[in-house]
């Protein structure tokens, strides 16, 4: 067993054969309707309000969750059963918890604003942290206000940030998030996909006299990233022929200084981070240049301080207070007793549009896990498939499934109280919200017999439009969508995917899983060169491959 790992099987906890029992006996059966009947304490009961280091507040409610008092004590006992409180500390002393890469998970040393001693290998990481900020601070201000000058002189316009996976996704959704924030006078865009499309469509909008590239790689070495940045430092060779101009154009983001070099770029030009700083929370590193070139260092540093104060609450939070807990906990309950497959979250927030995806891989690749932290197959299901859309675009697309279908889907919704945008007298905001508050009520309310008998459809039509109901929701209402309020926002579900990931006892924080199709990947590229048939792969791989080469010829 690993050091990080006290138990065998989650299912072996006595937390979870009493749930198992609860869920048998009763839970399945539980009407959250009837529940709110009979309890009129039960909004205030399984609500939790977060105040954030500004003071503003998140309130998060958990009420229409398929939950009772007996559930949520045994809820609770589960984590104390599968020993979270230790792995958050282990977590949140620097120490090795992702112990199949032999690597601290520290990403929350990026965000210490409070300037704790925080230590790796007994080494205060703080002051690094501290001067890679200022370093990222200095050079962001020189860029926004055009000291810092293009090889013919001009002020930088464009941001091209180049990298893919945790080094894309975090930058893509904060810089859209928080576009309320950003100078306009800046456009910023991301490639990331192979996909020649991809960056081709990019440098037709852009200027290589005005554009600053940002090659974003923890490793340097990714093939997506080199190669973009390679087809982007020809692009702009090809216009400014000097390769001493690459210095004002190209930035990197990485751990591997030997790499940048290598590839050209200047290493005074070049942002650093640890390898305790996983992919998929990097965007508290360097990883999060293009976001400080877009809404300005004060931004950012209260989107790391908001961050903070998240991490604060996890860690000083009693379980039955800690929201995070109770939000990845009730995941489980989901997840492991109901069956559920799924997990959907929905910003009623158009600048939260890309959310769901940036929570995709924090989850999926956090816990689509089969093997726990002692090193055995999993005998139950892990992470949940997260997906989500906007609404209310999801409205009016797959929320029929949530509401008519046979699966139960667990959602969260979420909504700011103030617009960016409060036009025409702040009409859309109070469609957008009324939208919020009534899908979560019809999820749970559902439509009887009775009542779409009562609207007097004809009898054929009556099975059709009722609504079973009992389906959970939680939402989640912010006062406004501020740097602070995002930070605090993207820490709780790390926080939430850290305890379904303690509860299920597997390792958050290494992802093996993307390797495979890498590595063939790389030997199917080299037959792709030539056009001679190939045929030692499987019998549909051969004839695809073969096709392929005919028809691109
Ligand atoms: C995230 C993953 C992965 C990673 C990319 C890019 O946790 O490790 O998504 O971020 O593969 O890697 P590089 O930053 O090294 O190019």
């Amino acid at each position: 067993m690993s050091t990080f790992s006290t138990f065998s099987q989650a299912t072996d906890l006595p937390s979870w054969a009493k749930l198992q029992a609860v869920f048998d006996a009763s839970g399945k059966h539980l009407s959250v309707k009837e529940l709110f009947a009979a309890d009129p304490d039960r909004f205030t009961k399984y609500s939790r309000t977060f105040t954030n280091y500004d003071g503003s507040e998140i309130l998060f409610d958990f009420s229409k969750n398929i939950i009772d008092d007996k559930i949520f004590e045994l809820l609770i006992d589960l984590a104390k059963d599968a020993d979270l409180e230790t792995l958050r500390a282990a977590f949140f002393a620097g120490e090795k918890i992702n112990f199949t890469e032999e690597r601290a998970v520290y990403h929350m040393a990026l965000r210490n604003q409070s300037n704790k001693v925080m230590k790796v290998d007994g080494i205060d990481v703080a002051p690094e942290v501290n001067s890679v900020l200022a370093h990222m601070k200095e050079f962001s201000e020189e860029v926004r206000s055009g000291a810092w000058k293009g090889y013919t002189g001009k002020k930088i316009q464009h941001i091209v940030n180049i990298g893919i996976g945790g080094s894309d996704l975090g930058p893509v959704m904060v810089t859209e998030a928080l576009k309320h924030y950003a100078d306009r006078s800046l456009s910023v865009y991301f490639v990331s996909n192979i996909d020649g499309t991809h960056i081709a469509e990019v440098l037709r909008s852009i200027d290589p006299e005005t554009t600053l590239f940002l090659v974003a790689s923890k490793t340097f070495t990714t093939a997506e990233t080199c190669t973009n940045a390679n087809t982007a430092k020809a692009w702009f060779l090809e216009t400014a022929k000097d390769s001493a101009h690459i210095a004002k154009h190209f930035v990197a983001l990485s751990t591997n200084a030997v790499e940048v070099e290598k590839f050209g770029i200047d290493p005074k030009n070049m942002f650093g981070f640890e390898n305790w700083v996983g992919g998929r929370y990097s965007v508290w590193s360097a990883i999060g240049l293009s976001v400080i070139l877009y809404i300005g260092y004060d931004n950012f540093e209260k989107f790391l301080k908001g961050a903070e104060a998240m991490d604060k609450h996890f860690t000083e939070q009693s379980l039955e207070m800690n929201i995070p807990v109770i939000g990845g906990l009730l995941s489980v309950w989901y997840n492991n007793f109901f069956g559920a497959q799924t997990h959907l979250v929905a910003p009623f927030d158009q600048y939260l549009h890309r959310f769901p995806a940036y929570l995709q891989q924090l989850s999926m690749e956090s816990n689509g896990k089969s093997v726990t932290r002692g090193n055995e197959t999993v005998k139950y299901s892990t992470g949940a498939i997260l997906f989500g859309e906007p609404a209310t675009n999801s409205q009016h697309s797959f929320f029929q499934l949530v509401h008519q279908g046979t699966k139960l889907i667990p959602a969260d919704f979420i909504l700011a109280a103030q617009s960016h945008n409060p036009i025409e007298g702040n009409l859309h905001q109070r469609m957008l919200a009324s939208n919020f508050f009534a899908q979560a009520e019809a999820l749970m309310v559902g439509k009887t017999e009775a009542e779409v008998r009562a609207e007097g459809n004809p009898e054929n039509i009556v099975p059709h439009k009722v609504f079973s109901g009992n389906r959970p929701t939680t939402s989640i209402l912010v006062q406004k969508m501020t740097p602070a309020t995002l930070g605090a926002l993207i820490v709780y579900y790390e926080h939430f995917t850290f305890t379904e990931g303690a509860v299920w006892n597997i390792n958050s924080y290494d992802q093996f899983g993307v390797e495979l199709g890498k590595v063939l990947a790389k030997s199917i590229g080299k037959q792709l060169d030539d056009a001679a048939p190939v045929s030692n792969h499987d019998g549909s791989t051969n004839a695809l491959i073969n096709q392929f080469k005919m028809w691109s010829a």
